[in-house]
């Protein structure tokens, strides 16, 4: 009788791991596993039925079942590695593709397409071209405080930039009061980096800024980049240098005419505002003969270091800004400032750009 029970073990061990060597995904091993293991599995059963045997049989019975058990769990684990093997494979292989494809057409053919705005095609020109000269990028607030905004940078109290008419206030006006603004310049932030930061200094900052202006050439958010270079003996020649590279590279003319003209800004002295050649006629960039004004520039004015934490007695430097709706429309031959905010999808499909096209520029440095 005993052999005949070993016989049943047999038979079912093999029928058990039959089915487990059959099963072909981990689903159908876990319908093997209930229907073994289960609470009505077969070898639970058998299990089950120990208790009813006579205490000498029970023994050797109960070391042949639970040696079948084991044996089936190990068979299951075995073959669960094995499924999930398999499984990952195929996913693996599902989800396969090919980096080597060459990228779809641009620009856009369907509805879903996207492409780079111009004012931050610009804006990436600007930090790849400056940052080939050594600049870093640096962001700060877009709601400044009066401080930082305009007395910080030399604009005294009744200076007009700060009139309501210019400047747009967050809060009502109350006597003596200091009220938030949206930032009319980014210059905050280079006095934000002044404060922070162990000159030397070689930072730009292209941003969004605001001024209570509207008209055909005017907006009242617009996009500047400004820039600071602080160190211990910059002078007006890295003022020149820096910005005569900067606008031949930008607008890929090799010898665009450039001119520094003096002027003045509070925050600057002395400071210079900077011309490039065009033609009147025919609007076009380079030797024709008549100045455009591009930007404004000049040496850091030593009352601005001074209120940025920076000992003018060793720190020297320069900045400048410009417009990038400006330089844009005039890179691009762009005519009217207004479709830049419009999301206007003829204009955009006219100016805007594929994200795998390459920058028009020319070497820097
Ligand atoms: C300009 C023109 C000239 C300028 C100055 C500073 C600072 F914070 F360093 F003093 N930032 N930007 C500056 C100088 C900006 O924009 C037309």
């Amino acid at each position: 009788m005993g052999s005949g029970m070993v016989d049943d073990l047999d038979m079912l061990r093999a029928s058990i791991e039959a089915a487990i060597a059959e099963a072909a995904d981990l689903r159908a091993l876990d319908a093997v596993r209930v229907s073994a293991l289960g609470k009505s599995g077969e070898v639970t059963g058998l299990l089950k039925t120990l208790g009813a045997l006579p205490p000498e049989e029970r023994r050797a019975r109960g070391a042949q079942v639970n040696a079948l058990k084991l044996e089936v769990e190990r068979a299951l684990d075995s073959r669960r590695t094995t499924l999930e093997a398999f499984a990952l494979d195929a996913k693996l292989a599902a989800e396969r593709m090919d980096v080597t494809l060459p990228p779809r057409p641009h620009p856009p053919t369907g509805p879903e397409s996207g492409s780079i705005h111009p004012i931050s095609r610009t804006m990436e020109e600007l930090i790849a071209l400056f940052g080939a000269m050594g600049f870093r990028v640096a962001e700060g607030p877009d709601i400044e405080g009066d401080w930082h905004n305009f007395s910080a940078l030399n604009i005294p109290d009744h200076h007009p930039a700060r009139q309501d008419h210019d400047t747009f206030y967050l809060t009502p006006p109350e006597p003596g009061g200091r009220r938030p603004v949206l930032r009319t310049h980014t210059s905050p932030v280079q006095i934000r980096t002044m404060l922070e930061e162990e000159p030397p200094i070689r930072v730009i900052v292209p941003g969004r800024t605001w001024r209570a202006d509207h008209d055909a050439t005017h907006s009242p958010m617009f996009h500047q980049v400004e820039g600071l270079v602080i160190g211990r003996d910059i002078h007006m020649g890295h003022l020149k240098g820096t910005l005569v590279d900067f606008l031949r590279a930008f607008f890929g003319i090799a010898d665009l005419p450039v001119r520094f003209r003096s002027s003045y800004f509070p925050f600057t002295e002395p400071s210079m505002e900077v011309d490039i050649g065009w033609s009147r006629r025919t609007g076009e960039l380079g030797q024709g003969g008549d100045w455009l004004e591009i930007l404004g520039s000049g040496m850091v004015h030593p009352k601005v270091l001074a209120n940025a934490g920076i000992d003018p007695k060793v720190w020297q430097g320069f900045a400048f800004g410009m417009g990038i709706e400006r330089i844009t429309m005039l890179k691009h031959g762009i005519p009217d400032l207004r479709p830049f905010y419009e999301a206007d999808l003829r204009w955009l499909r006219h100016y805007a750009t594929s994200p795998l096209s390459p920058f028009t520029l020319h070497d820097a440095a």
